[in-house]
Formats: C-alpha cells, sequence, structure tokens
C-alpha cells in the first residue's frame, strides 16, 4: 500500500514497434487503473537485452515507448513512467531471487522455449532468467495487481511461487500479486494466422496493425485480414478471423459483441473489414498526433524521466533494503 491506494506495476519492452495487440492488451487497459491504484509502469530496458539490440536504436526505441505510454494517456505526476535501467534495484533483487527459483521452474516457461528456438545462436543466461528479473520488477514494488495479456500468466504464477517461497523462510516480505487481464483485448490475433497471437517480431508486415501504421496502411491491412468462407459475421471458435476482428471492433468502438454482431447481421465481410479498420482508426490516431507533439517537447520529457527515476528509486530501495537484511547482508555503514 502507498498512501492508503494498492500497488500496480507493469511494463513493456522497447523491441520492436509496439502493436495494436500491445495497446488493447496492455496499455488500454492501464489507463483506467491510475485512479484506484498508485501506478508504476516501466520501460523494461534491461529485458530488452536479452536479445541482441543495437544500442542507438534501442536508446530511440526506449524513449519513443515512454513518450508513448504519456501520448496514450498516462498522467506522469499519477503514474511513475521510467526506465528500468535508471532504477538499479531490479538488477540487485533480481539477483537475490536467482538464488530462490530452480532451473526447473525456468524449464518449463514457454516464453523462453519460444525465444530460444527464434534466437538459436544466443541463448544466453538472461533470456533463461528473464522471468526472475520480472519477479524482481514487480515485488520490488510490492505490487498487488500487474495487469498484462495472457501470455504473461505464467511468468506471474512463478512471481506468486518466488514471493511466497521467501515469505515461507523469512516471513511476510513480499505482497504476492495478482495478474489484472482486461475484459476485452486480452489477446489479439495476428490478422494473417488468426491462431497465432499478434506480435511485434512478426515477420509479416501484414501479420500486425502498429501504433504509428498511418490511416490508409491500417485500412489496407484490415482488408487483406484473413477471414474464412462462411459468410457469417458470427463470434465462434469455429471462424477464428472473424472473431479476432469482432474482439478488435468491440475493444475499439467499446461496444459489446451482441451489439456488434447485430449491427453486421447480413452485411458483407468487405464492409464489415473496413468498419473494424475505421474503428482502429479512431482510436489510434489522437496517440499519434500526440505522441508527435510531445516528441518535440525534449524538456518535458527529460523532466518526466527525471522525477520519476527518483520516486521509482526511492520505493524500490525500500524493499530491497528490507530484503537485504533478511538475507543476512552486513548492513551499510554511512
Ligand atoms: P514479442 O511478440 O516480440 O515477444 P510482444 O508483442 O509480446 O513481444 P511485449 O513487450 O512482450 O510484446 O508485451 C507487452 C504487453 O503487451 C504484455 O502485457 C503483453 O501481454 C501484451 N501483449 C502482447 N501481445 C499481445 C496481443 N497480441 N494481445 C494482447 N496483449 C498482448
Ligand atoms: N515480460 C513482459 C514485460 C515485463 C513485465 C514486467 C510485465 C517485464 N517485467 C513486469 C509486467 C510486469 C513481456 O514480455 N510482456
Amino acid at each position: 500500500m502507498i498512501d492508503g491506494k494498492k500497488v500496480l506495476f507493469s511494463g513493456m519492452q522497447a523491441t520492436g514497434n509496439l502493436t495494436l495487440g500491445n495497446y488493447l492488451g496492455a496499455l488500454k487497459n492501464w489507463l483506467t487503473l491510475s485512479d484506484e491504484y498508485e501506478c508504476f509502469y516501466s520501460v523494461v530496458d534491461l529485458h530488452s537485452i536479452t536479445v541482441r539490440q543495437e544500442p542507438a536504436e534501442l536508446r530511440k526505441r526506449a524513449r519513443n515507448l515512454l513518450t508513448l505510454y504519456v501520448a496514450a494517456g498516462l498522467d506522469p505526476k499519477k503514474n511513475c513512467i521510467y526506465y528500468q535501467s535508471h532504477v538499479p534495484g531490479h538488477a540487485q533483487l533480481s539477483w537475490i531471487l536467482n538464488c530462490y527459483t530452480y532451473m526447473g521452474e525456468l524449464n518449463r516457461m514457454t516464453q523462453f522455449k519460444d525465444k530460444s528456438s527464434r534466437h538459436a545462436d544466443n541463448i544466453n543466461a538472461g533470456l533463461f532468467t528473464y522471468p526472475v528479473l520480472m519477479a524482481a520488477d514487480i515485488l520490488l514494488f510490492q505490487a498487488d495487481v500487474v495487469p498484462v495479456g495472457k501470455d504473461q500468466l505464467q511468468h506471474l504464477e512463478l512471481t506468486r511461487d518466488v514471493a511466497q517461497r521467501f515469505n515461507s523462510i523469512y516471513g511476510d516480505v513480499f505482497t504476492v500479486p495478482e495478474p489484472y487481464i482486461g475484459k476485452t483485448g486480452a489477446k489479439i490475433m495476428s490478422l494473417q494466422e488468426p491462431t497465432k497471437k499478434m506480435s511485434k517480431s512478426d515477420e509479416n508486415p501484414n501479420a500486425s496493425i502498429l501504433l504509428m501504421d498511418d490511416p490508409d496502411t491500417i485500412i489496407r491491412k484490415f482488408k487483406r485480414a484473413v477471414t474464412d468462407s462462411e459468410a457469417c459475421i458470427c463470434y465462434r471458435e469455429e471462424q477464428p478471423g472473424i472473431k479476432n476482428l469482432l474482439d478488435i471492433y468491440c475493444t475499439c468502438s467499446n461496444k459489446t459483441v451482441e451489439e456488434a454482431v447485430r449491427e453486421f447481421e447480413g452485411k458483407g465481410y468487405g464492409e464489415f473489414k473496413l468498419a473494424v479498420g475505421e474503428s482502429v482508426v479512431s482510436v489510434l490516431k489522437p496517440i499519434q498526433d500526440e505522441f508527435a507533439r510531445l516528441s518535440k517537447d525534449k524538456t518535458y520529457i527529460d523532466e518526466i524521466i527525471k522525477e520519476n527515476a527518483q520516486k521509482a528509486n526511492y520505493f524500490a530501495n525500500k524493499t530491497l533494503r528490507k530484503v537485504q537484511k533478511k538475507v543476512g547482508f552486513p548492513e551499510q555503514i554511512r
């Protein structure tokens, strides 16, 4: 608890360009939570180097992501928006938690299996212990809730196990966090292979809508979206392409599935796809405009970076000192 409010932590990697999946599955849900919770949103650049990065490019993407958090509507006065690398406590706690996590647990992580098969030339130890760093992120702030997409649930479960293990040895040190999955948009699928999640690392450019795609590109990608030959705009598992488009449409236009299905009854796929594209444009265009405006205001963004890093360090150090004491490190002499 901070000032009587529960704590929320989440983060995103600055690798690749953000997709509509990232926005609807994560960022959009974050916006509704800042009144209820004390929120920490990190640009998790320590996680990014688990796969090879071009340094200048990583720096640029990280800044863009931080700016995008603000452009999407997160108020930096209410939400602590910061770079993970500006808070050394993440790495420090991560080391300690490494010693309380089993190889067997990490071996079961599907994201590791997936990423190590995609980066077979660089299966480094950081990629393997990635979930421990994620656990450290969350536990460092004593987070009660963690809004993530469904793909991250396994990591959150591991975080809970590690927290409980630590607490059972040393007493109540960590808050055991709960996942927070938004009602809609929990899993946006690829527009080309609707049984696969929309991912920023997809090689097919038509598979994902990028947050920075211009309106024409968005409409074109939706027109090319893979559907089926059922000729029915119905919400069911047998029609994954249409189901995904309905999910996107409903989330972007704040309608229920029933309302959307009624709206498109008897209409063709072409008309439906256009409407989905337009609903997405109406959501993304204002964010893109605000992003362009904020990107030019270097002083304002720098100020956010500085102030929020101080705030994050303050809370991080509180937990870290407690943990260091519990495991038996000597107190620092000042
Ligand atoms: P990659 O595909 O390269 O692994 P990613 O697109 O999954 O990356 P992350 O930075 O790992 O991006 O995820 C940021 C957040 O976006 C996480 O909370 C994740 O659950 C969410 N997210 C990512 N893809 C989707 C999706 N297709 N639908 C819903 N949420 C998603
Ligand atoms: N692993 C997450 C990003 C991430 C995260 C976190 C999310 C790193 N640390 C802490 C929530 C809480 C991902 O790949 N999406």
